[in-house]
């Protein structure tokens, strides 16, 4: 008899910083699509920590808030037996090959990044070194585990373009090595607005906290915050040009009940801003509770996080080298010395 093996699953990276408050704009635009993405690809996916120190942090806030990530994420639904979860501190590799593509990035295509200029004019004090190759870091997370697809919002484009120009530069240069890594769009790719100025994206350095809902904002918190939200002097819960605010509203309630945008205006047609906004607080509310609540048991089990994470680091260390051992080869560095 012929025995067909399954054709296998593409490889899916992505990671996210550990820098602060993990927002519904984080969640929505990212972190559910990771969750759901885990069935029908091979997922990989990390705590950016070393990304996070081109901005400096205080230490201990800086460990409580990696643990804190790792645990919201799991209890988000990102399954450790299905897709290692791991820390890139605690992946070598990921230092390595970043220092490696350093010197095969040019300096012109680094100082055109958007958000390293961007966090230059913000962080005018401590403009680094690694601010400016954050992306050969990101290029070398992918790269290491032959990604096909990544999953990025549109602040990270630019960054994926460069990892796929270093990746080809790389191959030409030798023989190929890396797989070029394609953007991922998710079907229902949200983009979540700030509470306050709906023209801007809801981001978690905002200084208002109004702007933002953080997923572990209490059910008091969340009401207040959406109660402020900006609307507009029209009236009338319908999707249109230059209701921003109401649109916000619209696209959030959707993402967390499921229903359509069509569904949502008939069951508001007649009612006014204050019962729709009530409405889409008590959904989202409704919608984290889970999620808080095996956080909240979760971040009690360091000895479960801490397994978690440790045998995720091990999978992805004998992934990335793999990779990793292949680009020195190539390059011509002498074999590893014997212990
Ligand atoms: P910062 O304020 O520090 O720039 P941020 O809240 O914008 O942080 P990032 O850490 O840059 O978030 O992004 C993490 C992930 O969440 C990325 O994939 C990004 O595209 C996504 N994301 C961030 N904000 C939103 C948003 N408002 N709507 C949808 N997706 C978002
Ligand atoms: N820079 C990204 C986080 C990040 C990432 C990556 C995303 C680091 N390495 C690799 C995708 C693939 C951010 O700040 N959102």
């Amino acid at each position: 008899m012929e025995t067909t093996t399954p054709p296998q699953k593409k490889i899916i990276f992505s990671a996210i910083q550990p820098s602060g408050t993990i927002t519904l704009g984080n969640y929505l635009g990212a972190l559910k699509n990771w969750t759901q993405l885990q069935e029908e690809y091979r997922c990989i996916f990390a705590l950016a920590d070393l990304h996070t120190i081109t901005v400096r942090q205080e230490p201990a806030v800086f460990r409580r808030n990696t643990l804190e990530a790792y645990a919201l994420l799991l209890a988000c639904g990102v399954d450790p037996q299905k897709s290692p979860f791991f820390i890139q501190s605690q992946v070598h590799t990921h230092a390595e090959l970043a220092w490696i593509l350093n010197c095969y990035t040019q300096f012109g295509e680094l100082s055109r990044m958007t958000q390293f200029k961007d966090k230059s004019l913000k962080h005018a004090d401590n403009i680094n070194v690694g601010l400016f190759a954050y992306p050969s870091l990101m290029a070398a997370d992918i790269l290491l585990y032959q990604a096909d697809l990544v999953p990025v919002g549109a602040d990270q484009k630019q960054h994926l373009e460069l990892a796929r120009d270093i990746a080809a530069r790389f191959n030409g240069i030798y023989s190929p090595t890396f797989t070029i890594p394609d953007p991922y769009i998710p079907k229902d790719g949200a983009r979540i607005m700030s509470l306050q100025d709906p023209t801007k994206k809801m981001s978690k350095s905002d200084e208002n906290p109004n702007a933002w809902v953080a997923l572990l904002d209490k059910p008091d918190d969340i009401v207040r915050k959406f109660k402020r939200a900006v609307t507009d002097s029209e009236g009338g819960v319908r999707y249109a040009e230059g209701k921003d605010g109401v649109n916000n509203l619209i696209g959030i309630y959707s993402c967390v009940t499921g229903k359509s945008c069509a569904e949502i205006e008939k069951e508001f047609d007649g009612k006014g801003y204050g019962d729709f906004k009530a409405a889409v607080a008590e959904a989202v509310t409704d919608h984290l509770r889970p999620i808080q609540e095996e956080y909240a048991r979760l971040i009690q089990d360091k000895a479960y996080l801490e397994q978690c994470y440790t045998a995720a680091a091990q999978t992805a260390l004998s992934l990335s080298q793999r990779t990793l051992s292949k680009v020195m080869k190539k390059i011509g560095f002498l074999p590893p010395a014997k212990p």
